[in-house]
């Protein structure tokens, strides 16, 4: 069966042009290097379908509001360096209509074309990560795009990282963080210490990508995911730290990626989409408004 790609919410949503939303929802179905379970391709088009059972109050206000807009998904057949591009190329046409791109993996690295249209955009910007792993490895597997290398490649085109929930790390990674501007907010420490009032640290900066690789939440609040990892944070946790990063600050976009939807568990498929909306609605009360 073909996957299919309903706009986000399109049971809700009168459909409207790109020009009209706030938010581009893009579909970018790609699984290339998956390196234990798979099934990431399927991630965007499960969170479009389960997107339709969303309400759309999300419990403070209503995101769809500002406008939602859905491109259609993203060839990711090919080369990923030709693959990257152009996901660089879809997200840089958001960024020139003043709009905010919502990247739908697809493994983690579909991230490297939206930092590298950041970059090309507004230069080095600020990079916040929830995520299980702190893909901070220079290559994997052979290539220098895989899903573990995506943070390492954020820090070679100079944006700054922060980085919440990890708990997986290899001794490289590790060393990698001591010596590099990665700052972290690890599983371990949340479990003990909670989120602190202040995040982020001083001068991290203004303009910041946001991405979010669903492994970072506990396996028990999203079990369908390529490489799980005990001791994730909480559905709220999840809440408190985006909302703690996009306050105050300019969000030029941001991902949710590495859902690995599981046949006959629809839940963390709705969970994924609960998300997206969920930090719609963040970034739209939260963040500082260039383009509403
Ligand atoms: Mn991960």
């Amino acid at each position: 069966m073909h996957d299919t790609y309903p706009r986000f919410l399109e049971e809700e949503l009168d459909e409207i042009t790109p020009e009209e939303a706030l938010f581009h929802v893009i579909p970018v179905p790609l699984e290339q290097t998956v390196s234990y379970g798979g099934g990431t391709g399927k991630g965007p088009s499960a969170i479009l379908r389960a997107s339709s059972q969303l309400e759309l109050y999300d419990g403070v206000s209503n995101p769809s509001e500002h406008g939602i807009w859905t491109a259609p998904p993203v060839e990711t057949e090919g080369p990923l360096s030709d693959v990257v591009g152009r996901i660089k190329g879809v997200v840089e046409r958001s960024f020139a209509l003043g709009k905010l791109p919502v990247l739908l993996g697809g493994e983690h690295t579909v991230t490297v074309g939206a930092l590298e249209a950041c970059r090309a955009a507004f230069g080095e910007i600020g990079i916040v990560q929830i995520d299980a792993h702190a893909d901070l490895r220079d290559t994997y597997e052979g290539t220098p795009y895989s899903h573990a290398c995506v943070m390492r490649r954020a820090c070679d085109m100079g944006h700054t990282v922060f980085q919440a929930g990890i708990r997986s790390l290899s001794l490289p990674e590790v060393a990698f963080r001591k010596s590099h501007p990665v700052h972290y907010l690890d599983a371990r420490d949340i479990a003990k210490h909670g989120i602190p009032e202040q995040m982020l640290p001083d001068g991290f900066p203004e303009r910041i990508w946001l991405t979010i690789d669903v492994d970072g939440l506990d396996a028990s609040v999203m079990p369908a995911t390529g490489t799980p990892e005990p001791g994730g944070i909480t559905w709220y946790q999840c809440h408190e730290i985006i909302e703690k990063a996009v306050s105050g600050r300019r969000v030029a976009g941001f991902d949710v990626v590495e859902l690995a939807p599981v046949k006959g568990l629809h839940f963390p498929d709705f969970t994924a989409a609960r998300l997206v909306y969920d930090t719609m609605g963040f970034v739209s009360r939260s963040a500082i408004k260039e383009s509403l």
